[in-house]
């Protein structure tokens, strides 16, 4: 750990010389001059250099040599300030792109601008030529981001860790109407924005076993030998905030052999055995793993969810004993884990055992200081979801934290008993082990048990939580629970994704809302302003166009702007209910066909996600949607009334063109199953309105906007609790003329002429009493509810109305609203504003 010093002591009379350089110059003139210096020299580019990929990293290394300089600061700053400090840890972070966020955040848009054009390049093509960061599934891993955007914004001292996948999220290509997955080796080119810090680089222990023996003092003390161990090298990358000055850190942490593993195989007289094992080693951080139930108990999974944790903590502590040695009395008033669900949960035991084993404090000032550190976050309401791994893998992998983690519950278990003396059947249910014939660990117990901070991510979804899927927990503690609805970054969902918006908002309310959105409410009076409304018009048209133009490109359909862009984009599962978007659709091509198409607005839906590759109906899903596309726009009969495509591989950098051209966002899910969505928030932010159901923060979005500026429908989470005992969908189907001929037009194989009865997995889930996303139970209130748009949208000066007050409404919506909670109720910091010369 760490690289031995230069021995003789001309370094620190030289310090100042190598460290206090000018800053360096932020105009146009000096980033291109710069520019051609990273160019001709560092990447050694001459006249036949033309790939955009050298002008790529040439900006790069430019950029980043500003942001270094603020980096340097901003930690110095922290150092003196010895503040208290966050650390989000997280499986994924989900960043997208870089270069643009960046010189968005360092206010050098227009330089960068003028600097590029005046070398004869176009910024906005090399912007678009990085490679999306994909290091994450979806929202989870999205607001992960979005928090470190805030969290620099706001200037506090919040590092994230996370793990360097050399695959992010499979590349999704659609053939004959079928998902294929592909590797995303979204570094091949390398990656300008990392910066490798192998003199952080920590051992990681697996397997072996775990032994007691007493210490000189009499002291029981556990050994955990016998271990495999794989190095943990940090990569940093930089979070810069919005124009303060700060720069945080992302940590991302790589797998590699210890020196060791070969040279005991080189002993053994095997070379080639010993590179086989560094591939073993390396494995660990090789691919994001898919949100797929199929994958659920796979042991490379738990490997890095230990991997993360393990490298994290050491990497605290060794910060923490360098800069106050071995007292830990004061350890958890300066230092809180933020856990992103209970993936990196390991995080609790290894603080023990770290604490325990490595410093020899004891159980009750280790337990004091793990769970008055730990914090965590929760993301799903479905049971199923939840977190459980088999006892026998856990004492395989990690015999010491196994044996911790019964500790734990067996003390938990106690004040369990006394609080309810005699109830069994209680310490049963929230035992941290499921005593199943094949016994399991619940991560999202032993999170709850080790952390002072509960918290769910919409009102709805905290309240469920408390009086359902946790409520023996909220019995036991209510004052640990809260909520924190999440947000998105205004940065990269409006300035970064929608300049012509951003424009005409700054141009009305000045520049303010860009780090506090709340200032949007000022838009709402202009909503009444007729030329204003044309103003906004105008630049929705023009996010319409980008929008068209990308849909030609990658799905071969047209869409006219002039029509309703109907929108559902998000990871395909049943419970977000893709399926009932495809009922409407099919509904509408149904009366086109019948020739009921009086009063119509012509309308283009587009769908788009991924499927787990082991999520057989999903995918069904997917090759459902294509077939409706394909029937639907080859049909002369439909003309221009409707359109459908579906989007193949939906990430980040898509969701910033889709955004801004969406008018109508589809947030349609089973009341009660999204926690919270954040595509939501997105799109309201861009001017969509909102279809959508009583779950999640659509119930914050409508309270927002106003009950009459979106479009509700459907059972509330109450009410499919209820129903779901004598739900009938064969009776609803037979009972309601235009969803029997939906139904029939579907079983009639219309959508599947050449692959007979490929949809009938598909038909009997719809139509099965035990349902759970109960799909058809909410038909007729979704037709009624998108009549209701049709008609709304046809009036085009009421619309856009409506899309201002959304936008208007959306500054709640903002992660700095959020992280300014999150800092408010749990994690304390104060802010720290950069000191040192070059801040800005
Ligand atoms: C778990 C074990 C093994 C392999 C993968 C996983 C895994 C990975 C990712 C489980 C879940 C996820 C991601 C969950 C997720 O994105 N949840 C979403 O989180 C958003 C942010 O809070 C919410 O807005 C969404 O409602 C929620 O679905």
């Amino acid at each position: 750990m760490g690289y031995p010093p230069l021995r003789s002591s001309v370094h620190a009379l030289h310090a100042p010389l190598l460290t206090d350089l000018p800053a360096l110059g932020m105009d146009a003139a000096s980033i291109a001059s710069d520019f051609r210096h990273h160019f001709a020299h560092n990447l050694g580019c001459d006249r036949h250099c033309t790939a955009v990929r050298y002008y790529y990293d040439s900006l790069v290394l430019t950029l980043r040599d500003r942001i270094m300089e603020r980096w340097k600061n901003t930690q110095y700053t922290y150092e003196e300030a010895d503040s208290r400090s966050v650390y989000y840890l997280s499986m994924e972070f989900l960043m997208g792109r870089t270069l643009g966020n960046a010189v968005l955040n360092l206010g050098l848009v227009d330089e960068v601008e003028r600097a590029m054009t005046s070398l004869g390049l176009i910024m906005e093509e090399i912007a678009e030529s990085e490679h999306d960061a994909g290091l994450g599934n979806g929202g989870l891993g999205r607001l992960a981001a979005c928090f470190l955007d805030s969290c620099a914004t706001l200037q506090l001292p919040v590092v994230g860790y996370g793990i360097r996948y050399v695959y992010g999220m499979f590349r999704q290509r659609i053939e004959n109407g079928r998902q294929l997955e592909e590797p995303d080796h979204w570094m091949r080119h390398g990656n300008p924005w990392e910066l490798k810090r192998a003199e952080f680089t920590q051992r990681i222990r697996f397997g072996g076993r775990s032994e007691v023996s007493r210490d000189s003092s009499g002291r029981l003390q556990a050994h955990w030998v016998d271990t495999q161990d794989v190095l943990a090298i940090p990569y940093d990358i930089p979070i810069p905030g919005y124009r303060n000055g700060t720069v945080n850190t992302l940590r991302l942490w790589s797998a590699a052999a210890t020196d060791e593993f070969d040279l005991s195989e080189f002993n053994a007289g095997s070379y080639t055995e010993s590179v086989r094992e560094k591939n073993v080693a390396e494995h660990i951080t090789m691919v994001l793993y898919p949100n797929d139930a199929s994958e659920n108990g796979k042991e490379l999974r738990l490997r890095q969810q230990y991997f993360l944790a393990s490298a994290s903590l050491q990497d605290v502590l060794r910060q923490w004993v360098h800069w106050h040695g071995r007292d830990f009395s004061e350890f958890s008033a300066k230092n809180c884990f933020q856990l992103n669900d209970t993936h990196p949960s390991c995080a609790i035991p290894e603080l023990m055992r770290l604490l325990m084993d490595e410093y020899d404090v004891g159980w009750e000032e280790a337990w004091a200081i793990t769970s008055r550190s730990m914090a965590y976050t929760n993301h799903t309401l479905l049971p199923e979801a939840l977190e459980r791994w088999p006892v026998r893998m856990f004492r395989q992998l990690l015999p010491r934290l196994l044996d911790i983690i019964f500790e734990i519950n067996a003390r938990f278990l106690t004040e369990v008993a006394q609080r309810w003396p005699g109830d069994i059947e209680r310490q049963r249910r929230m035992s941290l082990i499921e005593e199943t014939p094949v016994p399991m660990v619940r991560m999202a117990y032993l999170a709850i048990v080790g952390s002072f901070s509960v918290n769910g991510v919409a009102e709805l979804h905290s309240r469920l939580l408390a009086c359902g899927l946790l409520r023996d927990f909220h019995d036991l503690w209510p004052l640990k629970f809260n909520n924190k609805t999440n947000g998105v970054t205004q940065r990269r969902w409006l300035a970064g994704c929608n300049p012509p918006l951003a424009q005409l908002i700054t141009n009305a309310i000045g520049e303010g809302w860009v780090s506090d959105l709340d200032r949007l409410s000022m838009l709402a009076p202009l909503a009444e302003n007729a030329d204003f409304r044309a103003r906004w018009r105008a630049v929705r048209r023009i996010g319409k166009t980008r929008l068209a133009h990308l849909i030609q490109t990658e799905c071969r359909v047209s869409f006219d702007t002039s029509a309703l862009f109907d929108v559902q984009v998000k990871r395909i599962h049943e419970y977000k209910r893709q399926l009932l978007n495809c009922l409407h659709i099919i509904h509408l091509y149904d009366r086109i066909k019948r020739g009921d198409t009086s009063d119509w607005t012509p309308r283009c839906v587009l769908l788009g996600g991924k499927a787990a590759p082991g999520y057989r109906i999903a995918k069904r899903i997917i090759k459902l949607v294509n077939n409706i596309a394909k029937v639907v726009n080859g049909d002369p009969d439909v003309g221009g009334l409707l359109r459908v495509a579906f989007l193949p591989d939906y990430r980040v950098s898509a969701m910033e063109v889709i955004c801004p051209g969406t008018d109508l966002s589809e947030q349609i899910s089973t009341a009660g199953k999204e926690a919270s969505g954040t595509g939501n928030m997105k799109f309201m932010m861009n001017g969509a309105l909102t279809i959508g159901t009583l779950d999640g923060a659509n119930i914050e979005i409508r309270a927002a906007v106003g009950a009459e500026n979106f479009f509700l429908f459907g059972l509330t989470a109450e009410e499919v609790e209820e129903q779901r005992h004598a739900y009938h969908p064969d009776a609803i189907i037979a009972a309601d003329e235009d969803l029997f001929r939906v139904i029939k037009l579907l079983e009639s194989g219309h959508f599947s002429q050449f692959e007979p009865g490929i949809f009938q997995e598909i038909i009997d889930s719809l139509r099965s009493p035990h349902d759970p996303w109960m799909t058809i139970a909410d038909f007729r209130a979704f037709v009624n509810a998108q009549r209701q748009v049709a008609t709304a949208y046809r009036d085009q000066d009421a619309w856009i109305r409506m899309s201002i007050y959304n936008t208007a409404a959306s500054g709640r919506f903002s992660t700095d609203r959020t992280i300014a909670e999150y800092n408010r109720e749990i994690w304390r910091l104060t802010p720290i504003p950069a000191q040192g010369s070059n801040t800005l």
